[in-house]
């Protein structure tokens, strides 16, 4: 499981006790979480997950992907799985404290028939937006790092063919995809890179890989630059994507 995927655990009073802080500085820290977080009454009260923030400004991907889009890619689409997906657990209390890892698994006799879908949906929105904000990068910064780096480029180069044999197998993934989705490279769960693309907000992680780089294919991601020619963004996309960021996803291999 990515660590930046947990979602943000609250921090109970009585924790900061048993992690030994000493009494004034665990109030301390805890009254400052009360105040910012007036819900914390019970410690095993649900987590609340919080929008991750876009960690670069919203205009940081120009020219390439424009900064309105980005504003209501990460501050409305994004958003809204977040705030769907605190409603599914706020409502289902047995739910609360999973990882989003295993609430996408779909198991069957971990998420309730009912909200099944709406986990997938929306858990699968906020965990693949995640990950879609983290390999985009400034193309000025990702210079130094605008090709896979170490066993990522081995496993590309005998997968594949190298990079642009993956870049055209995820061309056609995204073009492919009828409608809303996802085009991806994932390390599948025998340890193999594949590419392959899924619809809507279904996540890789639901058949137990581990993605490595999502490009997403909504129309909201490209709409109002590019409108209907989702072929010049799966094109122009490549300028962006954080070689560094991928490489460091896959590992030592
Ligand atoms: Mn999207």
């Amino acid at each position: 499981m990515d660590r930046d995927l947990v979602p943000d655990v609250k921090i109970g009073r009585r924790s900061l006790l048993r992690a030994g802080l000493a009494l004034p500085a665990a109030l301390l820290v805890a009254r400052a979480a009360a105040r910012l977080e007036p819900v914390l009454a019970d410690e095993k009260a649900a987590a609340e997950i919080a929008l991750p923030p876009l960690p670069y400004p919203v205009d940081a991907l120009e020219p390439y992907i424009d900064a309105k889009t980005m504003e209501i890619h990460h501050g409305k689409h994004h958003a809204a799985y977040v705030k769907n997906l605190n409603g599914v657990l706020a409502a289902h209390k047995d739910l609360a404290g999973r990882s989003l890892e295993d609430l996408l698994r779909n198991d069957a006799a971990v998420v309730p028939a009912d909200v099944r879908q709406s986990v997938i949906n929306n858990g699968g929105g906020h965990a693949n937006h995640s990950l879609f904000w983290k390999v985009l990068g400034p193309a000025s910064k990702e210079k130094a790092a605008a090709e896979p780096e170490g066993p990522l480029a081995e496993a590309l180069k005998s997968t594949f063919g190298g990079l642009d044999k993956l870049k055209e197998k995820m061309h056609e993934a995204g073009m492919k995809r009828f409608g809303s989705g996802w085009s991806w490279l994932v390390r599948s769960r025998d340890g193999k890179l594949d590419v392959h693309s899924s619809a809507n907000q279904d996540s890789p992680l639901m058949h137990g890989a581990t993605p490595l780089l999502g490009i997403d294919v909504w129309e909201h991601a490209y709409y109002l630059k590019y409108q209907n020619r989702r072929d010049e963004y799966l094109k122009a996309i490549w300028n962006v994507v954080s070689w560094r960021e991928v490489s460091a996803r896959f590992g030592p291999g």
